[in-house]
C-alpha cells in the first residue's frame, strides 16, 4: 500500500482502538504507569521484581489515576544487555497473570519479542509496546495482527546497547516521521489496521540532548500522521542536561515538560510519578479552561 492511500485511510480522529475499546482524544493526556520487573531499568530497576511487590505497585498506579499500565521485563537504558526470551518470559507472565481481573484499567507489555508479546496477550495484555517498532523482530507484526491489541511503534536508532554511541541525524524530526510512517505502513501490510496503531518518537532511544528537545516540540508533526502520539520523557537524561538533575532528582523536569506536552496536544504520556503528574496536568487545566 503506498503512503497516499494509507493517509486516504487514515481517519485523522486521533482515536485508539484496541480489544473493543475506543479512546477519543481527550483534554489531558492518558498516563501510562511504568512498571519495570527488571533488575536493571535506569531509574526504578530492582524496586519491583518480587511478583506480589510488581502487582501492588501496578495497582497503586491504578489508584493514583493511570490509564493504562506498562509492563517491561527487559531493560532498554543505553548499554543495558539483552535479556533472553525465557528470562523475559519468566519475569512478566506471571505479574501480567495476576493482574488481569485485578486492574480496571489495561495492560501493555513492553517488549520486542514476538513470543513475549504472544504470551503477554493471552496471560491478560491488551496493547504491545514494542521500541523497536517491529525491527528487532519481524514476526511481531504477525503476532500483532492475530490479535486485536493496540500497538505502540517506537523510534530508535541502533539498539539499546549502541544507541547513545553517536546519535546522527540531518533532520531528526523529518527521519523520526518517515521511520513511524514505514513502520506503520508495514504492519498496516501485515493486517494491523491503523486504527489501532500508536507512534512514539522515542525519547533517549539514540538522540542527544538537542534531538530530544527537537522531538518534544513536534507532536503537532507527529500526529498529522493521523494517529495518537505517545511520548517517554518521564526522569530521562535529557533532564539532566537541561537542569543538571541526577535521575531520582527529575521529577519536578518531569512534570514540567508533561505540561507543555500536554498544551501542544501529545496523546498519552509514558510516566513513573503518575499521581504527581495527574494533580499538575488537572491544576493546569482547570486553570486554562476556567
Ligand atoms: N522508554 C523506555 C522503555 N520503554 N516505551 C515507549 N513506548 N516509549 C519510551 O520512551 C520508552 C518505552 C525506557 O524507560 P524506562 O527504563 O523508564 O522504562
Amino acid at each position: 500500500m503506498n503512503a497516499h492511500l494509507l493517509r486516504a485511510l487514515m481517519t485523522q480522529s486521533h482515536s485508539w482502538s484496541f480489544a473493543n475499546r475506543c479512546w477519543q482524544p481527550q483534554s489531558l493526556p492518558r498516563l501510562m504507569g511504568i512498571l519495570n520487573v527488571t533488575p536493571d531499568s535506569f531509574s526504578d530497576g530492582g524496586s519491583w521484581c518480587d511478583v506480589s511487590r510488581a502487582v501492588d505497585h501496578a495497582l497503586a498506579l491504578e489508584a493514583d489515576g493511570a490509564d493504562l499500565i506498562d509492563v517491561g521485563g527487559e531493560s532498554t537504558r543505553p548499554g543495558a544487555e539483552p535479556v533472553d526470551e525465557s528470562e523475559e518470559l519468566r519475569r512478566v507472565i506471571p505479574v501480567i497473570d495476576r493482574l488481569r481481573g485485578q486492574l480496571q484499567i489495561p495492560i501493555s507489555v513492553d517488549t520486542m519479542k514476538s513470543r513475549v508479546a504472544a504470551e503477554a496477550l493471552i496471560a491478560g495484555a491488551q496493547i504491545v509496546n514494542d521500541v523497536s517498532a517491529g525491527m528487532f523482530d519481524a514476526n511481531m507484526a504477525h503476532v500483532c495482527a492475530n490479535s486485536d491489541c493496540g500497538v505502540i511503534l517506537m523510534h530508535m536508532q541502533g539498539t539499546p546497547q549502541t544507541m547513545q554511541q553517536e546519535p546522527h541525524y540531518d533532520d531528526v524530526v523529518a527521519e523520526v516521521l518517515q521511520f513511524l510512517e514505514e513502520r506503520m505502513q508495514a504492519f498496516v501490510a501485515s493486517g494491523v489496521s491503523c486504527e489501532r496503531i500508536v507512534l512514539d518518537p522515542g525519547i533517549g532511544f539514540g538522540k542527544t540532548a538537542a534531538h530530544n528537545l527537537s522531538l518534544l516540540k513536534a507532536i503537532p508533526q507527529l500526529r498529522a500522521t493521523g494517529r495518537p502520539v505517545l511520548i517517554g520523557h518521564s526522569r530521562k537524561r535529557f533532564l539532566k542536561h537541561l537542569l543538571g538533575r541526577d535521575v531520582e532528582e527529575r521529577q519536578a523536569g518531569t512534570i514540567g515538560v508533561s505540561i507543555a506536552l500536554a498544551e501542544s496536544g501529545a496523546d498519552l504520556l509514558r510516566v513513573h510519578d503518575v499521581r504527581a503528574i495527574r494533580d499538575a496536568l488537572q491544576a493546569w487545566v482547570s486553570l486554562r479552561d476556567r
